[in-house]
């Protein structure tokens, strides 16, 4: 059910008003004129009764040669006026509330599910769409405009909230349950990619409005709204990107994507050391926490040395490595950008840097038990690169292991 609104409060505003962020959602203008009428009653009420109290209090204040007469009892004309004029105003406000409130909650039956979800202690926001595709928040989240989209709500730990001030949205998620909730976005955010001045993508903020512990101010994350033909070409990466089951193709994507800004494959040095040497020799770093100085060798001791590269991707002031102290605090925190499975991916594509011929071993290997195909595809494919030796790396493959079950 919609109720008239007036013209003024459903025009939408250019930008960001004095009080409230840019309307960017179907049901913001309607929000915001709850919250204007509420608020121009309350100033409307506030300034007259200031104004009567002040008037009264000097128009009738105790004078020496007066003798206070008896106080009036009863005036039901007055009464009845001060009673029903305050209650309709207040039905109306319920009234519009309960109707946007209704509104908001109940999602068209034709919209778009995405399913939200907090793991436990992670502070992360986690989206998955229906085609299983996985994004956090920090990563950007992106849906079509001008499109209904429903979200499916829960939590793995505590009570957070899903807050986007622009869409005027706010709706708990709690452990052991699903609570919904929908928008239809109508103003797009801009694309890097479109537009040459921005350095990346604009983005609605995505706030938790619930304090939850000790993250609780790093759970922001990033709403974008695309067109359709936008979110669709993106929505394709993600799926090539989720699909793609060879760890060292997706670690190299991520790498291409994430790092290469920063550090070569090689053994130079760009804003942050060559990671080619990487795993192919010690490494040397001060730790923040004493300033101690630390080596850790792939080759004595390898999960030291897993755990060391996980924790400078993930938490990088924990360590800084010697020679580049004053760089410290450069490399942004992957924390919550790069799935469990993208680190491994990443780790892996590292280690095939040290050595590339083990690592071409390993990963024909890995297609030749995995994916026969493209194991056939990838010799054809090496067969035409004259700086390899195809018969000579296929010697050296393993036995394949026989498959007794
Ligand atoms: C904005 C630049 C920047 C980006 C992006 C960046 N790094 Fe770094 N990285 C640095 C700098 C600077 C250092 C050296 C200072 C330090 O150790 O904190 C460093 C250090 C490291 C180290 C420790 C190297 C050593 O010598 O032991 C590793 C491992 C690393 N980065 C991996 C990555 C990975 C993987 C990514 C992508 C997911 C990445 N970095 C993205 C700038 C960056
Ligand atoms: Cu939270």
């Amino acid at each position: 059910m919609t109720l008239p609104t007036p013209t003024l409060a459903t025009m939408p505003l250019a930008e960001a008003s004095y009080w409230l962020p840019v309307q960017a959602s179907e049901f913001a203008p309607r929000i915001d004129w709850v919250f204007y009428f509420i608020l121009g009653i309350s100033v409307i009420f506030f300034v007259l009764i200031t104004v009567l109290m002040v008037y009264f209090a000097v128009r009738y204040r105790a004078r020496p040669e007066e003798i206070s007469k008896s106080t009036i009892t009863h005036n039901t004309k007055l009464e009845l006026t001060w009673s029903i004029i305050p209650s309709i105003i207040v039905i109306i406000i319920f009234f519009y509330g309960f109707i946007e409130y209704l509104d908001a909650y109940t999602p068209p039956a034709d919209a778009y599910e995405v399913f939200v979800d907090v793991e436990d202690e992670s502070w992360v926001w986690t989206f998955t769409y229906p085609n299983g595709v996985q994004v956090t928040g920090k990563e950007g989240v992106v849906f079509p405009v001008n499109e209904n989209i429903r979200l499916v709500m829960t939590s793995q730990d505590y009570i957070h909230s899903f807050f986007v001030p622009e869409f005027r949205v706010k709706r708990d998620l709690m452990p052991g349950r699903y609570t919904h909730t929908w928008f239809k976005a109508t103003r797009k955010t801009a694309r890097a990619e479109d537009d040459p001045e921005l350095e990346e993508d604009e983005y609605y903020n995505l706030f938790c409005a619930e304090y939850c512990g000790r993250n609780h101010s790093l759970m922001t994350g990033e709403i974008k709204i695309w067109s359709r033909t936008d979110f669709d070409a993106w929505m394709a990466e993600q799926v090539e990107r989720m699909e793609d089951p060879d760890p060292f193709e997706a670690g190299r994507r991520v790498f291409a994507q994430r790092c290469a800004v920063c550090h070569s494959t090689e053994d130079e040095v760009d804003t942050g050391p060559g990671l080619g040497p990487l795993f192919a020799e010690p490494r040397e770093v001060i730790r923040s926490e004493d300033g101690e100085r630390l080596t850790f060798d792939y080759a004595t001791d390898p999960e030291a040395f897993e755990n060391y590269v996980r924790e400078a991707i993930l938490e990088p002031l924990t360590y800084t490595s010697v020679g580049f102290e004053g760089e410290a605090g450069t490399m942004p925190s992957f924390r919550g950008q790069l799935r469990e499975q993208e680190l491994r991916s990443l780790i892996i594509y590292m280690k095939s840097l040290a050595d590339p011929e083990q690592a071409m071993i390993d990963r024909l290997t890995f297609l030749r038990e995995f994916f026969p195909e493209r194991y056939e595809s990838m010799v054809e494919e090496l067969r035409e690169d004259p700086e390899v030796d195809v018969d000579r790396l296929i010697e050296q493959l393993p036995e394949p292991e026989e498959n007794s079950n």
